[in-house]
C-alpha cells in the first residue's frame, strides 16, 4: 500500500465547525495525493444510523458504528475523518481502543458554547432553548471534553479559517510520519 490509513476523530459541540474543518482537511490531504473519506454524524444519521435517537445509549451506538466503519476505512489505507459530536469520553475511548496505537487521532474543537450558539447555523440552539428540542448537547445534555486529545483547535479573538485549522492537523500527521 502506498498510503497508511488512520482515523481523524473530530469531536465538539454542534456548530463548533467539525464538518467545515473535515472538508478543509480533506481538500488539503487530496492536494497531497492522499485518499480520504468523511463520516459525518449528521449524514450517517440519515442512512445507516437512521434508527438511532439522541438518547445516551443511541449516541453510544452511533459512535460505535461510526468507529467500526472508520476502522474498516483505515484498514483499507484510507484516512477516515469522523466528524461527530461524540459527547461521551467513554464512547470515544472505545473507538480508540479498537485501532492500533497511534492510528486514532482525536481532534477537539474547543469552541465555547456561546460561540456555537451565536452561530446557530441550523437554528437548533434556538429550538433547544425554547424547549422544542429536548436533550440538546450543551444545553440540556452533557458534553465531556477530551482530557488528552492529540490536537486541540481553538479560537482567539477571532476563529482561524478552517484551512488554518486543517493545517494544524496536517502538521501533526507529518510529524508522526
Ligand atoms: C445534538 C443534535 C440533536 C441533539 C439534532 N443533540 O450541528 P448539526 O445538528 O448539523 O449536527 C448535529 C447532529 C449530531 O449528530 P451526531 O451524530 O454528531 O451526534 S452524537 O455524536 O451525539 O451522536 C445537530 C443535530 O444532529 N442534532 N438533535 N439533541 N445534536
Amino acid at each position: 500500500l502506498q498510503q497508511k490509513g488512520c482515523v481523524i476523530w473530530i469531536t465538539g459541540l454542534s456548530g463548533s465547525g467539525k464538518s467545515t474543518v473535515a472538508c478543509a482537511l480533506t481538500r488539503a490531504l487530496h492536494a497531497r495525493g492522499k485518499m480520504t473519506y468523511i463520516l459525518d454524524g449528521d449524514n450517517v444519521r440519515h442512512g445507516l444510523n437512521r434508527d438511532l435517537t439522541f438518547k445516551a445509549e443511541d449516541r453510544a451506538e452511533n459512535i460505535r458504528r461510526i468507529g467500526e466503519i472508520a476502522k474498516l476505512f483505515a484498514d483499507a489505507g484510507v484516512i477516515c475523518i469522523a466528524s461527530v459530536i461524540s459527547p461521551y469520553r467513554k464512547d470515544r475511548d472505545t473507538c480508540r481502543s479498537i485501532l492500533p496505537d497511534g492510528d486514532f487521532v482525536e481532534v477537539f474543537m474547543d469552541i465555547p458554547l456561546c460561540t456555537c450558539e451565536a452561530r446557530d447555523p441550523k437554528g437548533l440552539y434556538k429550538l433547544a432553548r425554547a424547549g422544542k428540542i429536548k436533550g440538546f448537547t450543551g444545553i440540556d445534555d452533557p458534553y465531556e471534553a477530551p482530557l488528552n486529545p492529540e490536537i486541540v483547535l481553538q479560537q482567539g479573538e477571532v476563529c482561524p479559517p478552517p484551512e488554518a485549522m486543517a493545517e494544524k492537523v496536517i502538521s501533526y500527521l507529518e510529524a508522526k510520519g
